[in-house]
């Protein structure tokens, strides 16, 4: 077999360079490990940034996203008796869209444009320096060699294209909490997210749509989903999202899923070797409360295919060359914010910690200036910085 572009990986990262490419006129198979419906039904990230929107609508990819999606004008923050709305578009003239992970997934499966190999296994990654070539077993049991003239690496943290990319040099954060996250099929109890600071830990009130809502709790390390029953988890996020306060009410319902997630900031760089590129988890992780990973991963694939379209159609190496480079200043950009908003939302235990939790929270709330540097990392950062 051979291809222009092998992309390892048929998460959001793969199948949108796959898309972005064929639009560009180049030729790419993507290989997954999953099957397509594992992939279609993972539940992941909610919200897309004013830019991501930009580039899936550009891209052909809008409709749904306009028809089905919610434009959110931005969030609240609160802390015990206070909540406050931040106006993204007023501060930046930017909004945020809640359109889920799998939603984008189901859009770039719609569209048709990349050829995947779903369930294939034993995934080789060979020759990285000079005429690239990639090996797996497919879902029939067939040994492959697929040449390409180029590798992408979008199998997120735990695909083989991370090792393969080394040398490298990689900075890391573990966080000292998880976060317990539930669906629930109930109309959301507000009209845009709730992230709340409160003694006992963070909780982040989100939506996937008029009747699903998506909640979290902070939780420490090591946490069993199961030591949570449902009330258990109704009653916690009732005290830490302010149920009963100035009139507003936390309407519970069934539990539809239940899980823990670690929190952990990692970028590793160069984001490529010889003829291997990364792009998304795979290059980098950020914790969730800033609501940047798919969006980074979106960002990652923008620059990444106008470079392979350059490369690969007209010879021209420049923005390949320049493709790591330009794609960490975003990636440390938005590292910088997940890990601000992360340890300025979290409970550490430490008393010291939390008053300057509060103040920085006071700041954000009533100053401008402070509103707005969130608000333009949330919502507003260009696709190139
Ligand atoms: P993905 O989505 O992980 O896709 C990588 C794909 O590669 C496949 N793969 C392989 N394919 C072939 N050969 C191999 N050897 C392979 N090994 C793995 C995997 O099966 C998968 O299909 O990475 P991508 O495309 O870079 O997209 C990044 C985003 O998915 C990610 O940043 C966000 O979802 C992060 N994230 C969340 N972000 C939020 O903003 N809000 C959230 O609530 C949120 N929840 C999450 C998350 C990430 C999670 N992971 C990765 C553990 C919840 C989870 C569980
Ligand atoms: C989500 O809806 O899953 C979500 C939203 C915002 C975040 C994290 C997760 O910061």
């Amino acid at each position: 077999m051979r291809t222009q572009v092998a992309i390892i990986g048929a998460g959001p990262a793969g199948l949108l360079l796959a898309h972005l490419l064929h639009r560009g006129g180049v030729d790419a198979v993507v290989l997954e490990t999953r099957s397509q419906e594992y992939v279609a039904a993972r539940i992941r990230a909610g919200i897309l940034e004013s830019s991501s929107v930009e580039l899936l609508e550009s891209a052909g990819l809008g409709d749904r996203l306009r028809a089905e999606g919610h434009e959110h004008r931005g969030i609240y923050l609160q802390m015990p008796g206070e909540r406050h709305h931040l106006d993204f578009v007023d501060l930046t003239g930017r909004s945020v869209w809640v359109h889920g992970q799998t939603e984008v997934q189901k859009d770039l499966v719609a569209a048709g444009t990349a050829e995947v190999h779903y369930e294939v296994t034993e995934v080789g990654l060979h020759s990285l320096e000079s005429d690239p070539y990639v090996t797996f077993v497919d879902s029939t049991g067939a040994r492959h060699r697929l040449d390409a003239d180029v590798i992408a690496g979008c199998d997120g943290s735990f695909g083989p294209s991370r090792a393969a990319a080394t040398p490298a040099e990689t900075f890391e954060r573990v966080y000292p909490y998880s976060w317990l996250g539930i669906l629930a099929d109930v109309a959301p109890s507000t009209d845009e997210l709730i992230y709340a600071w409160h003694p006992d830990g963070f909780a982040l009130h989100s939506m996937r749509s008029e009747t699903v809502s998506r909640l979290y709790l902070q939780v420490p390390n090591g946490t069993d989903p199961a030591d949570w029953s449902d009330d258990r988890i109704w009653a916690e996020l009732a005290t830490r999202l302010g149920d009963g306060e100035n009139g507003w009410k936390l309407t519970p319902g069934p539990i539809t899923d239940k899980s823990v997630l670690p929190m952990r900031s990692y970028v590793q760089t160069p984001m490529r070797r010889g003829r291997l590129f990364l792009a998304g988890d795979a290059a980098h992780i950020v914790p969730p409360t800033g609501a940047k990973g798919l969006n980074l991963a979106i960002a990652d694939v923008a620059l990444l295919s106008s470079a392979l379209v350059a490369l690969l159609r007209e010879g021209d190496s420049r923005l390949a060359d320049r493709y790591s480079d330009d794609a960490l200043r975003r990636v440390w950009r938005c590292t910088h914010f997940s890990w601000w908003m992360t340890t300025m939302l979290h409970a550490s235990g430490d008393p010291f910690d939390a008053q300057l939790q509060l103040s920085q929270l006071r700041w954000v709330t009533t100053s401008t200036a402070g509103a707005t540097g969130l608000a333009e990392n949330y919502a507003g950062l260009p696709l190139a910085l």
